[in-house]
């Protein structure tokens, strides 16, 4: 009897390590967006970025393929890199984020360039936007409003 016990007890251990796997993997719950952060624009100005720390909990890779934002025309994702001596900047079809591991978004790197907005961002505004992932999905998330200066302290 004690014996049957001890077997039993182990396969519900196991049994719950199995579904915590599952949840871990699954697509929905392994994408983690962290600190997402729209920089203020100057007035008159169309465009803005926008940045964020992306971490993939999954067991496979990932892509950001996609950004949309009710108050731009387009979010374009952009890759900042030196060519030659020169910072360039140009648009890029999707942002991979390695299984297991994580992409920061950031002033000089990746960023989301929102082009076209209605109205300039402003101090302390709470910005809706939805990302697409190839895997995980489409995530809601809620950005803040910061100006470069404050940025660079981060
Ligand atoms: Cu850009």
């Amino acid at each position: 009897m004690r014996f049957r016990r001890v077997i039993v007890s182990i396969a519900l251990v196991t049994n719950l390590f199995f579904m915590h796997d599952v949840f871990a993997q699954s697509n929905i719950n392994s994408i983690q967006i962290i600190k997402p952060i729209v920089r203020v624009s100057a007035p008159g100005q169309s465009m803005s970025s926008a940045y964020f720390q992306i971490q993939n909990k999954g067991s496979s890779a990932d892509k950001l393929v996609g950004v949309t934002f009710s108050r731009a025309k387009e979010v374009q994702l952009h890759e900042m890199k030196m060519d030659m001596d020169r910072m360039m900047m140009r648009q890029i079809n999707a942002i991979e984020i390695p299984a297991n591991g994580s992409v920061e978004l950031k002033p000089g790197g990746y960023h989301l360039m929102l082009m076209g907005l209605d109205n300039p961002i402003k101090e302390g505004e709470q910005l809706k936007m939805t990302l697409q992932f190839e895997k995980a999905g489409k995530i809601d998330v809620t950005f803040s409003s910061e100006s470069m200066s404050n940025m660079h302290r981060h």
